[in-house]
């Protein structure tokens, strides 16, 4: 089935996600991994170190052990027709219009990127809606998360909290990096729905802009590598003046 069914429509609607196995051939996503490789062997740029994401156990400084691990190659649309064409391809814009509306663009300013979780050197990633830092008339936009291997919590694969996008949050609920605290009560309560989005190679993640996620190491000896892209409708334009509003978006084909 290339679109999304109406019970997973409304499954995406009510828990924030939805997961489309095998939605890319296992040599499309072998193509991609090798690319990959490539430019971490050469550290094609532009690249986001593992030191540059701030998040709690990252290294100190680029120079520190660890600091110079790549955790994104950035600008995927534009690295490599192969990722750019999957980011636009029929595939993807048929399983977004149900979920967006009839006129889906690509945002060239958020994860656009290749996902990297190396074994040597890998922080956690705490609770955090991807909406925070994003800045658009409406916070209605989606992920898609291509697994380019598997994925599962030892190697660090994303976790979930189902429904969490409906909820009204209060800001003292997060802390002053808009992380989910999880000192606080209300908050612990939520955070025991978790759920580990377990992917094979060729799955895509859909989730929602406001989804609480978050994700663990790589206890694994081999890196792990995804295609993540988001999108929002036509009619939902990024603020000007903002990050979000940074590079032009890319309308899918209809
Ligand atoms: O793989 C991870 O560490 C999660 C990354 C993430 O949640 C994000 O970039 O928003």
């Amino acid at each position: 089935m290339s679109v999304f069914s109406p019970s997973e429509v409304e499954y995406f609607e009510r828990n924030g996600f939805v997961i489309a196995r095998n939605l890319a051939a296992h040599e499309l996503c072998k193509r991609m991994k090798a690319l990959a490789q490539r430019h971490l062997a050469q550290d094609v740029q532009p690249v986001e170190y593992e030191a540059q994401t701030k998040y709690p156990g990252s290294p100190a400084s680029l120079d520190a052990p660890g600091g110079r691990t790549v955790r994104r190659l950035l600008h995927a649309y534009a690295r490599d027709p192969v990722f750019g064409d999957w980011a636009t391809s029929h595939a993807i814009g048929e399983r977004l219009r149900p979920l967006l509306g009839a006129k889906v663009e690509l945002s060239q300013a958020h994860h656009n990127c290749v996902m990297t979780k190396n074994p040597a050197f890998s922080s956690a990633t705490s609770w955090h809606q991807d909406i925070r830092y994003w800045s658009f008339e409406k916070p209605d936009l989606v992920s898609a998360w291509l697994a380019l291997g598997q994925e599962h919590e030892e190697n660090g694969c994303l976790l979930l909290i189902p429904g969490s996008h409906r909820i009204e949050f209060q800001r003292e609920q997060f802390d002053d990096a808009l992380f989910l605290r999880e000192d606080v009560e209300k908050n612990r309560e939520i955070l025991r729905g978790g759920v580990a989005a377990e992917l094979d190679a060729g799955d895509a993640l859909f989730f929602h802009c406001r989804l609480l996620h978050a994700a663990g190491r790589n206890r694994t000896g081999l890196t792990k590598l995804a295609a993540v892209f988001t999108y929002h409708s036509a009619g939902i334009r990024p603020l000007p003046g903002t990050r979000s509003a940074a590079l032009p978006e890319i309308p899918l084909k209809a």
